[in-house]
């Protein structure tokens, strides 16, 4: 059987790792070493991918850009984009453009990953997967991957219930995917427990580093 594993690592951005960032998740940064060993040369992947949210100052997910006051927290709006209309949960504004909270949190050994994904870039449009936007465009990762004939995912990064899931799920579809458990940090404790269970009813596999599938 083929096995041609890539590594996919989710949105490791200042704005969700680094502690004082707009979105930071509480534990995000210590995954860090997990993905940095991850990176080395004690694994021979067939491809890294690193995803990067990257969103225009005035991006449709900004509680900001929806009128003259700031949205509540959570609030969900219907947007239209390009003829569709789509869903989506408001956030702070996050991952803008030329920022700082938009870089790679510093310690990561990103010289070792092969492509950088942007995902988001179009102001009307949310992606929190590596693969589709939110109204289903193609980013172009899965023709990267095909290109490379990989059959195995395994997904790290942030956040394991918003990104990381809508990522693994797509992975889903069409390769053997993986999620490393203590290579992801959920943003909350209960969204992160109904992530896992739809992980394991979409039959994605949750592993940890230790495991003997990753000794290759
Ligand atoms: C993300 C919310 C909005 C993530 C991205 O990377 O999990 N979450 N954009
Ligand atoms: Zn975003």
């Amino acid at each position: 059987m083929d096995f041609n594993p890539a590594l996919i690592i989710v949105d490791m951005q200042n704005d969700f790792v680094t502690p004082e960032f707009a979105g930071h998740l509480p534990g995000a940064t210590s995954i860090i070493p997990n993905i940095n060993e991850l990176l080395s040369d004690n694994f021979k992947w067939d491809y890294t991918v690193a995803t990067k949210d990257l969103h225009p100052a005035d991006h449709a997910s900004f509680r900001t850009s929806h009128g003259p006051s700031v949205k509540p927290k959570g609030t969900v709006i219907e947007i239209n984009a390009h003829g569709k209309t789509y869903k989506q949960q408001l956030w702070l504004s996050h991952c803008v453009n030329g920022t700082a909270g938009a870089e790679f949190h510093p310690d990561l050994r990103m010289d070792k990953v092969d492509f950088i994904l942007p995902k988001g870039t179009d102001t009307l449009v949310e992606s929190y997967s590596g693969f589709y936007d939110a109204i289903g465009r193609d980013n172009g990762l899965k023709k990267m991957l095909d290109e490379r004939n990989i059959t195995d995912i395994f997904v790290v990064g942030v956040a394991g219930d918003v990104c990381v899931r809508d990522t693994a799920l797509h992975a889903k579809e069409h390769y053997r995917t993986y999620v490393i458990e203590d290579g992801i940090c959920m943003s909350t404790e209960e969204s992160g427990q109904k992530t896992l269970r739809e992980f394991h009813d979409a039959g994605i596999s949750l592993i940890k580093m230790n495991d003997p599938l990753l000794e290759f």
